[in-house]
């Protein structure tokens, strides 16, 4: 019989945080491109939107902390400003 409700192994939307990080050194397409790779590139980190200037984020906590995400972007040769 159907309890109704979500099987217990479903992510919970509600642990997955939104954030615009406003970021430092970014010029051109080029820079973007960089950025949104080394953003894809980090586990647990959904780009949905990147421009010259700043990145719109979706991230599991559980899964990454806001150091590994300006890490990364500190090794794509970029300064974090702003956000998470
Ligand atoms: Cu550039």
């Amino acid at each position: 019989m159907e309890a109704g409700g979500y099987p217990y192994n479903w992510t919970s939307p509600m642990s997955i945080k939104k954030e615009t990080l406003k970021i430092n050194g970014m010029s051109c397409g080029g820079c973007v491109k960089s950025v949104t790779r080394a953003l894809t590139q980090t586990e647990g980190v959904t780009v949905e939107r990147v421009e010259i200037g700043l990145a719109e984020i979706t991230y599991d906590p559980a899964l990454v902390t806001p150091e590994a995400i300006a890490a990364a972007i500190d090794e794509a040769g970029f300064e974090l400003a702003e956000g998470v």
